[in-house]
C-alpha cells in the first residue's frame, strides 16, 4: 500500500469526505420517496395534481444527479488525495457551494413551483404558461449555477494537482505510456487516470452548463433577450449528458482501490486500460448529440457521429473494468463483506444496465422506444444498481478502515433487498417502455398502470435498504477513528 500524502491529516480528511457521502446518501434516500410518489401517481393509486407531479420530477432528477455527483466526488477526492496533493479548503468550498445551490433549488421548486425538469430546456424557464414565475426560475437557475461553480472549483484543483505531479492532463491519462515513451510499470494509478478523465469532461460540461444557465437567467429577467434555441439545446445536453455520465467514472474508483486490497492482488494498469479510458473520454464529450436525433436542423454528420459513437460510449471503460474485476476476484479466496459485495454488485448493475442502452441506441428501435419509459429503465439500472451502489460500497469500506463499527446480518439482508428492489424498479420501467408508455407523463392510461404500482412497492423496500446503509454509515461517523485508521486498513487485506 502506497504511503498517504498528508497522512497526519487523515482523520480530519476522512471527516470531510464522509460529510459529502452522508449528505449525498440522505438526499438520495429522500429523492427515492419522490420517485415512489411519482409511480403511485402514474399508477393511479394517489391523486397528485399534474403541476405537482412535474415539481416532483424536477426535484427527483436534479436531486438524484446532484446528490450522486456530490457523493461520487467525495469518493474520487478521497482516493486521488492519496496520490496527489489536493486542497482541503477547496473541498470545503465545494461542499459549501453545493449546499447553497441545493437549498436554492429546493426553494425554487417547492416554494415557487418551478417545474421545468432538471434539463431546464430553453425557453421553458421563461415561458411556463404561468405555471411558475420569475422568482422560481431564477432560484432554480442560480442554484444550479452555484452548484456548478462548486464542482468547477473542485475540478480546477484536481486538474492543478494532477498536472503538478504528472506534468500534464495527457500524462494523467497515461498518453506517454500509450505512445511507448514510458514503461507500463510507470503508468499513473487507476485513480489518477479516472480522475483526469472526469476533470476533463466535467470541466467542459460545467462551462457549457454555465453558459446556457447565464443566458437563461438573462432571458428570464429580460425576455426580449433571446438566443438560438438549437445552440441552447446543444449546450444543455452537453452539460446534462456529460455530468450525469461522469458520476460512475468518479464512483468506480472505489472498485479499483478496494478489490486489490481485499484480494491481496495487483490490478495492473496496462496499455489497453489506458487506451480504453482515453477512448471513453473522447466519446463522452461528443455523444450527447444522441439527444438531438429528432432535431432535423442539426448537421447530419453530427447526428450520425452521435448515433454511431453512442454504441461505444462507456463500453471501453466498462469492458476493461468488468474484465479486470472478474480476473482479480476469480479464485482469489476473497472474503466477502459489505464493501466488496456492493462493489461486485455495482459491476453487475453497470454491465446489465448498459444492455438496454445499446438496444435503444439502435436507430430502428430508437424510433419506437425513445421518449418511452424504456429510457429511464436503462438509466435507473445503470445509476441505481451501478453508480449509487459504488457509493454505498465506499461507505462500508470507509467505515471498516476507519472505525470498529461491525457489519451485521441486517446489513447483508439490506444488500439483497436493495439489489432485488432496484432490479424490480428498473424492469418495471423497461416493461412500461415495451408497452409504449411515454416517459414524463403525469397521467397514465389504465393499461399502463400495473408496472408503475409494482415499481412503487419495490421502491418502499429500496428506501428501507438504503436507510439501513445510511444508518451504518452514521454509526461510523459517530465512532470514527477509534482505531488508528491506517493501521487498521492493513488488517482488512
Ligand atoms: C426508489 C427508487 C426510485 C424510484 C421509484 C424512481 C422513480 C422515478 C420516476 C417515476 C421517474 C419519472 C419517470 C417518467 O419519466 O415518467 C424517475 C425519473 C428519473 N429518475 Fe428516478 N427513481 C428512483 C431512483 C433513482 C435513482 C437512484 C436515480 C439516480 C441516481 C434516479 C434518477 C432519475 C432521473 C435522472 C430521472 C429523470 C428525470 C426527468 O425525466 O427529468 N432515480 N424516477
Ligand atoms: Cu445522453
Amino acid at each position: 500500500m502506497g504511503a498517504f500524502v498528508g497522512m497526519n491529516n487523515l482523520k480530519s480528511t476522512n471527516k470531510t469526505v464522509a460529510t459529502s457521502l452522508t449528505i449525498g446518501g440522505v438526499i438520495i434516500a429522500v429523492m427515492m420517496i419522490f420517485g415512489i410518489l411519482m409511480l403511485l401517481a402514474q399508477g393511479g393509486v394517489i391523486d397528485v395534481p399534474d403541476a405537482m407531479f412535474y415539481q416532483f420530477l424536477t426535484i427527483h432528477g436534479t436531486g438524484m444527479i446532484g446528490a450522486a455527483a456530490l457523493a461520487a466526488a467525495g469518493v474520487m477526492w478521497y482516493f486521488l488525495n492519496q496520490y496527489v496533493e489536493l486542497s482541503r479548503s477547496i473541498f470545503n468550498w465545494f461542499l459549501g457551494l453545493v449546499i447553497i445551490g441545493v437549498i436554492l433549488v429546493v426553494i425554487g421548486v417547492f416554494s415557487f413551483e418551478f417545474a421545468g425538469a432538471w434539463t431546464f430546456l430553453y425557453p421553458l424557464p421563461t415561458i411556463s404558461a404561468s405555471a411558475w414565475g420569475t422568482i422560481g426560475a431564477l432560484l432554480y437557475l442560480f442554484g444550479m449555477l452555484i452548484l456548478g461553480t462548486g464542482f468547477l472549483l473542485l475540478y480546477m484543483d484536481t486538474g492543478r494537482a494532477i498536472i503538478k505531479k504528472y506534468g500534464s492532463l495527457g500524462k494523467g491519462l497515461g498518453w506517454d505510456v500509450i505512445s511507448g515513451k514510458k514503461k507500463e510499470e510507470d503508468a499513473p494509478p487507476k485513480a489518477v487516470v479516472a480522475s483526469t478523465m472526469v476533470t476533463i469532461v466535467n470541466t467542459t460540461a460545467i462551462l457549457a452548463g454555465a453558459a446556457v444557465l447565464i443566458m437563461n437567467i438573462i432571458n428570464v429577467i429580460n425576455p426580449s433577450f433571446t438566443f438560438d434555441p438549437m445552440l441552447a439545446k446543444n449546450l444543455t445536453y452537453a452539460f446534462g449528458h456529460i455530468f450525469a455520465n461522469a458520476i460512475i467514472y468518479m464512483a468506480v474508483i472505489v472498485v479499483y482501490e478496494l478489490l486489490p486490497k481485499y484480494t491481496n492482488r495487483k490490478w495492473v494498469v496496462n496499455r489497453v486500460f489506458l487506451i480504453a479510458w482515453t477512448m471513453s473520454t473522447a466519446f463522452t464529450l461528443v455523444i450527447y448529440t444522441h439527444h438531438m436525433l429528432m432535431d432535423f436542423a442539426m448537421p447530419k454528420w453530427m447526428l450520425i457521429m452521435g448515433q454511431a459513437l453512442s454504441y461505444a460510449n462507456g463500453l471501453p471503460v466498462l469492458v476493461v473494468t468488468a474484465y479486470g474485476a472478474l480476473m482479480i476476484v476469480h479464485k482469489s479466496g476473497i472474503k466477502w463483506d459489505m464493501g466488496s459485495g456492493l462493489a461486485f454488485l455495482s459491476m453487475f448493475g453497470w454491465t446489465v444496465g448498459v444492455v438496454p442502452a445499446i438496444v435503444d441506441a439502435t436507430i430502428v428501435v430508437n424510433h419506437v422506444m425513445h421518449n418511452t419509459k424504456w429510457v429511464p429503465g436503462h438509466f435507473h439500472m445503470y445509476m441505481g444498481l451501478g453508480a449509487v451502489v459504488m457509493l454505498f460500497s465506499f461507505m462500508y469500506y470507509l467505515a471498516k478502515v476507519d472505525s470498529t463499527v461491525k457489519e451485521s446480518k441486517i446489513d447483508r439482508i439490506a444488500l439483497w433487498c436493495y439489489a432485488l428492489a432496484m432490479i424490480s424498479i428498473s424492469v418495471q420501467f423497461l416493461v412500461s417502455g415495451a408497452l409504449s408508455t411515454p416517459r414524463r407523463w403525469a397521467i397514465h392510461y389504465p393499461g399502463w398502470m400495473t408496472p408503475a404500482v409494482f415499481g412503487a412497492i419495490a421502491g418502499v423496500f429500496l428506501v428501507i435498504a438504503t436507510t439501513i446503509f445510511i444508518i451504518h454509515f452514521v454509526r461510523y461517523m459517530k465512532n470514527r477513528g477509534k482505531l488508528g485508521s491506517d493501521k487498521y486498513e492493513q488488517k482488512t487485506a
